[in-house]
């Protein structure tokens, strides 16, 4: 009797399932109403924020539950991966929506082998009706004195004076409660406010971006971070660039250097940090001859304007460079979006036998940390441009733990 109902139960969502392909297959075993004791997180981070740090966001929760479960407490919680809208960087406008899952830019199942993740269509899918109320938000907010006593300690309070109405752009998710809450240090504190509600099964939390990793760097960061593998669309895209235009066909090239060459904001907001063009070509130029002379061929990944990208290619070829950069056509931009076409210039940035990143830039550090993954030797990785004049730091390294 009850497989029976169970099988009326699938055959009834397979009609209303609304999940990225618009079916649920019979065969799938996550389809149908959750008869399970599965209880979800999920969260928001602060619109202005870009991709990468997004992705940052993503490990801190990840880890989170993934060593929950490991230590088999609080192991019925999945992450809902909040679906990807209308980012700032997103100009294109067949970027901007709907909503993207993150299945278009990364593996689902290698994010699966690490952490209970779980796309948000698919709790759609065990939903009844179309829409889904989540029983808690907390907005989390910085303290207003970070250091009281002098001190950075690990801490959360209850406050006032927060709101939330985001939901990814979707009026059919709504919460009755939203509480806001003043929160500093690691993220593994966040299980504390989830312990205040017992009963609370679908928890969210907005401007999750404010709790930090418990720890860096470590050996349980880096197989989060490998397991990020890339949607194999993009991955494929990026390599037949490579093999056509930069003539390599292995993971690790010995024939070109990349340059992750920010702008936009960077060039605008961050003078002491980001060279002038000329200044750009020229300490590429060095770099390239101090590391192997006979490299001659340059990919440039940038969101520089048309016009100071041509200027950079311009100075770079009267120093005898061939210069590539990867231009979508209108219908790459419409398959794999502005987000997917970022991700084609880090991968083709982390084939390079050389690298040459943008100072303080995320974009720069995921491909650093792709790179690592892929097994380069580290001089060839964590090199920066410098600004025209001025105090230049060397790069932190972030080496890969195994
Ligand atoms: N296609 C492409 N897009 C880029 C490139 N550099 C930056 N972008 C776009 O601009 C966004 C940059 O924002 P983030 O991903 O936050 O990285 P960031 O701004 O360099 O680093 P933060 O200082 O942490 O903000 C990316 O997500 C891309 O959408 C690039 O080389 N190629
Ligand atoms: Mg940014």
């Amino acid at each position: 009797m009850y497989s029976l109902l169970k099988v009326v139960f699938l055959l009834v969502t397979m009609t209303v399932a609304h999940n990225s392909e618009d079916f649920c297959n019979i065969d799938n075993k996550s389809c149908g109403p959750d008869i399970s004791n599965d209880k979800y997180v999920f969260y928001d981070v602060n619109p202005p924020e870009g991709f990468n740090l997004r992705r940052d966001v993503y490990m801190r929760f990840a880890i989170m539950l993934a060593e929950a479960h490991k230590v088999g407490k609080n192991d019925n919680w999945r992450l809902v991966l909040p679906p990807w809208k209308n980012l700032y960087h997103w100009k294109t406008k067949s970027s901007r929506s709907p909503a993207v899952p993150w299945g278009h830019f990364f593996n689902i199942n290698s994010l699966k082998s690490f952490a209970p993740v779980v796309e948000l269509h698919e709790v759609f899918d065990k939903t009844e009706g179309k829409s889904l109320k989540i029983d808690r938000v907390y907005v989390l907010q910085n303290f207003a004195d970070a250091f009281e006593n002098g001190d950075f300690t690990d801490k959360w309070e209850i406050s006032r004076g927060c709101s939330y109405g985001g939901f990814w752009g979707y009026n059919n998710v709504t919460s009755n409660v939203i509480e806001c809450v003043n929160f500093q240090g690691k993220i593994s504190k966040l299980w504390e406010l989830i312990a205040l509600h017992p009963s609370d099964r679908y928890v969210m939390f907005a401007h999750a971006e404010i709790p930090l990793h418990d720890t860096y760097g470590t050996k349980t960061f880096w197989d989060c971070r490998r397991s990020m593998k890339f949607n194999e669309n993009l991955v494929t895209r990026a390599e037949d660039f490579i093999s056509k235009y930069l003539n390599c066909d292995t993971k690790i090239c010995n024939n070109y250097a990349s340059v992750h060459w920010r702008r936009q904001d960077f060039a605008r907001y961050r003078k002491n940090d980001v060279p002038s063009i000329k200044g750009t070509a020229k300490q590429i130029h060095k770099q390239i001859k101090q590391f192997n002379s006979y490299i001659n061929t340059v990919f440039i990944a940038t969101d520089a304007d048309m016009t100071s990208l041509r200027q950079l290619e311009l100075e770079l070829t009267q120093l005898g460079y061939l210069v590539y950069y990867f231009k979508p056509s209108t219908a790459d931009l419409d398959k794999y979006k502005d987000g997917g076409i970022a991700i084609i210039d880090q991968i083709i940035c982390s084939h390079a036998a050389y690298f040459i990143g943008t100072h303080e830039s995320t974009f720069t550090f995921r491909i650093q940390e792709e790179r690592e993954i892929l097994g380069h030797e580290s001089r060839t990785t964590f090199n920066r441009l410098c600004p025209d004049k001025g105090r230049c730091e060397k790069p932190s390294k972030w080496t890969i733990v195994h």
